[in-house]
């Protein structure tokens, strides 16, 4: 079997050179399937796992705008429309000026397996650029938007390819990027996720990936009979998806002790509450300040340059961005009595950190099954556009709940071993895999 993955992976890294996030991903993905390939003939001979790798497309664009001083700028838009096979793609957007081809793959290749462990009909992709929004005005952001979307628009559509936020796109951006598509186009319809609620978003959609994350760490919890009380939490980042985690850890009682931004960490030693969390949420969204300032306000520690994962926890959740947390760090962790690390991010914890997670047999939730709350509202949003109808916030959020625990009892059905042990990691890669690889069957060799 090791041959069998090694020479997988050769082939991979000979196909994609110079794509370390994509390869990563990939890898992590076959070490857990191709066991379960090799007793399922038809998916091995049908080489469906070489055809999932493999995007069905690659756009990349120029995007040229004017910023304010009225100089000529030039970004690189991408998307990457991964597979189709369950459903239209759907995937975020990201704006980062680490934002690469390779990026880009890592996320499509996750989402492909996270959409259809949300058990709704979404495909995979996802798209963004190198352009930087932080210390950009909004009307540079509007200009950036409305360039990317002039070429986008031909590759998108409600029935198509559906995109949505991520890191350096939120509500401001999906409103720009809207507006430019229903002028170009000269339709209102449901082509993005995220939408302000008063022209066609779903509530809770803000709050889902942390909503979900954390009702997935309760039901990590309930299996031994415990819940979030009183836990000690580390979370990292402070944009939309920590902040909602930390609303909901708050919410259940928890202490939420970190948070982060690419400067550093602040760590308060009494806990976030409600005041405190509403300081960070508007540095963030209102005057897109940094988290160093939440120390100066609330005089406790600030860390600048380093991560939280030092600090002693119970539960870990990184909600950055992709490998922040490394083998050193998970070490530190369990040293420390961490017994739960859940990601909110999408692939925080890199090869090592995992390997040292399984080792110690804690509780470690990867980020296909454990944030896929955010596009599983991101489904719903599509429903709801589809219906021309909306749902009020307990229906959506109930509903977001259900799937969470659902995506739970799949990552049981295929993650656990023999002495009792929960492989999320292992679960969630079969569970993801197999509705996709019936699908392509299904449909055959296209
Ligand atoms: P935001 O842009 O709202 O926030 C990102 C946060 O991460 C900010 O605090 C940012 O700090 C920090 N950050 C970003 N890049 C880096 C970096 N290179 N090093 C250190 N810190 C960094 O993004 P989201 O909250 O939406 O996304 C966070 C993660 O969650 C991403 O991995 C994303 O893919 C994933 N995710 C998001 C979903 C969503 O619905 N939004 C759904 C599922 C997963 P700074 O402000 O200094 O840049
Ligand atoms: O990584 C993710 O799942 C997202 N950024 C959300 C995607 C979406 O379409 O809502």
């Amino acid at each position: 079997m090791n041959d069998v993955l090694t020479q997988f992976l050769e082939k991979i890294q000979r196909r994609n050179p110079a794509e370390p996030e994509f390869l990563q991903a990939v890898t992590e993905v076959a070490e857990s399937l191709l066991p379960f390939i090799d007793q399922h003939l038809i998916y091995r001979d049908q080489k469906i796992l070489e055809r999932i790798v493999e995007p069905e497309r690659v756009i990349i664009f120029r995007v040229p705008w004017l910023n304010d001083k009225g100089e000529v700028e030039v970004n690189r838009g991408f998307r990457v429309q991964m597979n189709s096979a369950i459903g239209p793609y759907k995937g975020g957007l990201r704006f980062h000026p680490s934002v690469t081809l390779s990026v880009l793959k890592f996320l499509a290749f996750e989402q492909v397996f996270k959409n259809s462990l949300t058990g709704l009909p979404m495909g995979g992709g996802k798209g963004g650029s190198d352009f930087d929004p932080k210390n950009r005005s909004d009307n540079e952001v509007m200009k950036f938007c409305q360039s990317f979307m002039t070429e986008l628009y031909r590759h998108v559509g409600a029935d198509i390819d559906i995109p949505a936020g991520d890191i350096g796109v939120g509500k401001r951006e999906i409103g720009y990027l809207f507006g430019q598509y229903k002028r170009i186009k000269g339709e209102f319809s449901g082509v993005l996720t995220g939408k302000g609620y008063e022209w066609g978003g779903s509530l809770i959609r803000p709050e889902a990936t942390g909503y979900g994350l954390v009702y997935f760490v309760e039901e990590i919890l309930k299996t031994r009979g415990d819940s979030l009380s009183g836990k000690k939490v580390l979370i990292s980042g402070s944009g939309n998806v920590a902040q909602y985690t930390a609303e909901k850890c708050i919410a259940k009682g928890a202490k939420v002790l970190t948070m982060s931004d690419s400067d550093g960490f602040i760590y308060d030693p009494d806990g976030l509450n409600v005041e405190k969390l509403q300081f960070i949420i508007n540095l963030k969204e209102k005057e897109r300040g940094r988290i160093s300032e939440y120390a100066n306000k609330f005089k406790c520690g600030y860390f600048k340059g380093e991560r939280p994962w030092k600090i002693k926890c119970d539960i870990a959740l990184p909600n950055a961005t992709q490998n922040e947390l490394d083998g050193n760090d998970a070490a530190t962790l369990i040293d420390n009595g961490c017994f739960c690390v859940a990601e909110g991010a999408n692939m925080p914890c890199t090869r090592e950190a995992v390997a040292a997670f399984h080792k110690a047999e804690i509780f470690y939730a990867p980020g296909k099954a454990a944030n896929a709350g955010g596009v599983a509202v991101s489904g719903l949003e599509m429903s709801q556009n589809s219906l021309r109808f909306s749902w009020t916030r307990d229906e959506v959020d109930n509903k977001l709940r259900e799937i969470m625990k659902q995506i739970h009892r799949i990552c049981l059905k295929y993650g656990k071993e023999k002495n009792g042990h929960v492989n999320y990691e292992k679960g969630a890669n079969i569970g993801g895999f197999v509705k996709i690889a019936e699908s392509m069957l299904a449909q055959g060799l296209v």
